[in-house]
């Protein structure tokens, strides 16, 4: 059946902020108190997601969640009006404040992991939003992104947006960042690969929180309906997690036959690529693209940020093009390896630079902005058309960006309560754009 892989991307939110939340992301840790710049960080998003539309992909927008997210300061006890909580949360519990006001939800990857019906037992679009519950900042995305999921992908016949798994850490899940599909045609059944960096309890050996646990995965491809033999789940190595590869997206990335990857993605490369094979026969033949440490050192390709990039098929390409961070120019290493990918004649046609810098400096870069969704005719029809990027909803999002997102925000800034008017103004007006009605949000509904 002929499909599209759309990128959906999150709208980064009022809030966006160098908060130094997530351990073992190493640009959260060294860009702690930084001056954000929301408006541009929106900006750039927004032009990202223009850029795709306009080359012919499908693009779909995410809206951002509202924050600070007084639900979560609520049930740690604080009371009072919108403005008393805020202050109080502040002068008692600053770092649940922070928390509560991270803008993290804008990293897409994490929001769900996605099966295409190709791929599953009933022929329904899988979706189940991530529990995301390692780091508290972002366990509170998970049912707004469930919303979000279900307002995007409507119709029970076509589409299943499952909740999030029970949270509790032997279901740690963060989405489609630990999960890769290869495929010959993204209509055609393929191959689901769910890395985990490790098994449910505490792990001794990592220096840095694994965010993925197998038993996440499995039950992942479980209630999704996944044939068993066409599914393959991976280890990922406690180098690089401890090297700051907190998510398997910050070291590998793959799409139709070809699985790009460090050397170090892996516990055990060579065993992955071959389960890779097998789970393939009969239906393709993966290209493994692997760069050693030689090439790249594990530190260059993080801090580059050289696999947290887009690996996109464009209308008219016959070779892959890799979207990536333009941090990769400014790392010897990777530059001198983009130029060689380019002249290469392997699966990776040529690459591309793209500006997140808002977003890298948290860990984000241009893959950690999109959640990608195999939609066949049928279900590109059946997509809520409100949510797809256009030559209207784009001028108007910018509008909608220049208006209401302040354009610098300190680390005190989170306490000023006027943040939390500004953001819930500011998403009743989106909810107009997108179409959301008017009990998208909690705080709408409250
Ligand atoms: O979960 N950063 C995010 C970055 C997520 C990137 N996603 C993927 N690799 N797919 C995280 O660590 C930092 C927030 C702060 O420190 O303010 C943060 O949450």
């Amino acid at each position: 059946m002929k499909a599209v892989e759309a990128n959906y991307d999150g709208l980064v939110g009022l809030t966006h902020n160098y908060g130094g939340l997530s351990a073992g992301n190493l640009a959260s840790a060294n860009n702690k108190g930084l001056v954000s710049r929301p408006r541009e960080a929106a900006l750039q998003g927004l032009a990202k997601m223009k850029n795709l539309h306009d080359a012919g992909l499908v693009q779909g927008v995410l809206p951002p969640q509202e924050r600070p997210f007084l639900p979560l300061l609520r049930a740690a006890g604080f009371t009072g009006t919108n403005a008393q909580i805020i202050e109080s949360a502040a002068k008692n519990d600053l770092a649940l404040l922070r928390a509560a006001s991270s803008s993290a939800f804008m990293w897409a990857a994490n929001a769900a992991t996605i099966s295409p019906g190709a791929d599953t037992k009933d022929g329904r679009l899988h979706a189940s939003a991530a529990n995301l519950l390692t780091m508290l900042h972002r366990s509170i995305e998970g049912e707004q992104t469930t919303r979000a999921l279900r307002a995007a992908f409507p119709g029970a016949d076509l589409f299943t947006v499952h909740d999030p798994l029970p949270p509790q850490e032997t279901f740690a899940d963060e989405g489609a960042a630990n999960h890769v599909r290869l495929c010959a045609e993204h209509g055609a059944p393929g191959v689901e690969l769910f890395v985990h960096g490790r098994l449910a309890g505490f792990d001794a050996r990592l220096k840095f929180p694994a965010r993925q646990t197998l038993q996440a995965n499995q039950a992942l491809a479980r209630r999704h309906g996944l044939d068993a033999q066409r599914t393959v789940f991976a280890l990922q190595s406690a180098k690089a997690i401890d090297a700051g590869a907190f998510h398997n997206d910050v070291v590998c990335v793959g799409s139709k036959t070809c699985l790009f990857f460090h050397e170090h993605a892996f516990a055990d490369a060579s065993e992955t690529c071959e389960a890779i094979r097998i789970a393939a026969d009969d239906l393709f033949e993966p290209q493994f693209v692997q760069v050693s440490e030689q090439e790249v050192p594990l530190a260059d390709a993080i801090t580059s940020y050289l696999f947290n990039s887009m690996l996109v098929e464009m209308p008219g390409e016959a070779r892959l093009v890799l979207i990536a961070p333009g941090e990769c120019r400014k790392t010897e290493s990777v530059a001198r390896y983009c130029d060689k990918l380019s002249a290469s004649n392997g699966p990776i046609g040529r690459v591309e630079f793209v500006n997140v810098r808002q977003s890298m400096r948290n860990g984000g870069g241009p893959a950690c902005l999109r959640l990608r969704v195999v939609l066949n005719d049928a279900e590109r029809r059946a997509a809520n058309p409100d949510m797809l990027m256009n030559d209207r909803l784009y001028p108007k999002l910018c509008a909608w960006v220049e208006k209401h997102y302040r354009e610098e925000l300190a680390p005190e800034d989170l306490t000023d309560p006027a943040l939390c008017i500004e953001g819930q103004t500011a998403l009743d007006a989106l909810c107009g754009i997108l179409n959301l009605g008017s009990g998208f949000y909690p705080f709408q509904r409250a």
